[in-house]
């Protein structure tokens, strides 16, 4: 079978990323990169690129048609922190976008989907520590309704239909590469910049927020990997818990001392606090460990070394 790929939300901070893996891996031109706005040079020049609106369903399927697709992976959604401000958009895009591909694995016009959920899928009644892969989830954020729906469509989609769509819920994702967009856990990426620019960062979330997160390749093997699984072992069509590590933004600005010694860390509570609050401290990811074989490889100061490294260089 010929695979041909298309990234809807490319020039995102995860899309960005993938695109380039996988046109490392299948060859340039048989991955399409895809999105609203447009991205970095190489995103744009190291193969095709077409600005596409993941809510307007006939642009969709226009490129799935004309480039031969017969893989999504829909990166493009709106995400915690943006969400609480723009209820209604982001209830349109990160649901719409998901039925426009959803509808095509339908009609067979694609053959797979992968389409990420969060830890926002949890709420305050959750159980914090060591997360379940099935467990009380009442999420108090409009994101994470959106992602707990999104689930839901996912599996009555592969039920009731057969589609083949695989998802993960990501944890707070860290990288140098491309910034991210209106999470709550984007502080663990700012304050690499704000600790390499000013020596200083003050953090939206307080010293004892530990939140679930990850190295970006991490995510991005993950990504791959339960893409590329034998349909079989895909057991849960609704997402996977995944684990890294989980620090809180004290441990991270320890983590960080050890190559700035002289970098202080300050706290200013906002409304992303009560988001974060919400959310699960850490993560049981054995489904996926044993039916697709997930193991994460960064830890936390593994990852303050590379971020410190390559942020550096740029
Ligand atoms: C966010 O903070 O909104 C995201 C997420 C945890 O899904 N990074």
């Amino acid at each position: 079978m010929k695979k041909r790929i298309l990234i809807v939300g490319a020039s995102g901070q995860i899309g960005t990323e993938l695109t380039a893996f996988l046109r490392n891996k299948f060859g340039k031109n048989k991955v399409v990169a895809s999105d609203i706005k447009e991205g970095n040079e190489d995103l744009m020049k190291a193969g095709p690129f077409e600005i596409l609106d993941a809510t307007d369903c006939d642009a969709v399927e226009d490129i799935v048609i004309r480039y031969e697709i017969t893989e999504v992976y829909l990166m493009a959604a709106m995400l915690s922190a943006t969400a609480e401000k723009f209820p209604m958009k982001a209830w349109d895009l990160n649901m719409n976008s998901l039925f426009n591909v959803l509808n095509l694995a339908r009609d067979k016009k694609i053959d797979k989907i992968f389409w990420p959920s969060s830890i926002a899928v949890f709420g305050p009644t959750t159980v914090k520590t060591d997360t379940p892969q099935r467990t009380i989830m009442e999420p108090s954020t409009v994101y994470g309704i959106s992602k707990q729906t999104g689930e839901r469509w996912c599996e009555y989609y592969a039920n009731k239909y057969g589609v083949d769509v695989r998802s993960i819920r990501y944890p707070g994702l860290i990288s140098y590469k491309t910034l991210p967009g209106g999470g709550t856990t984007d502080y663990a990426i700012d304050i690499y910049h704000k600790a390499l620019k000013h020596n200083s960062y003050t953090c939206f979330l307080n010293a004892q927020t530990t939140l679930p997160m990850m190295f970006m390749d991490d995510a991005i093997r993950a990504t791959f990997g339960i893409m590329e699984t034998k349909k079989e072992h895909i057991k849960n069509r609704s997402s996977y818990n995944l684990a890294g590590m989980s620090f809180n933004p004290e441990e991270i600005a320890a983590s960080i001392k050890k190559h700035l010694p002289d970098f202080k860390i300050g706290y200013k509570e906002d409304f992303r606090q009560e988001i974060a609050d919400s959310w699960p401290q850490s993560i049981d990811d054995g489904d996926a460990r044993n039916d697709w074989g997930w193991k994460h490889l960064i830890s936390l100061d593994e990852m303050t070394e590379i971020m410190i490294t390559n942020l550096r260089k740029q």
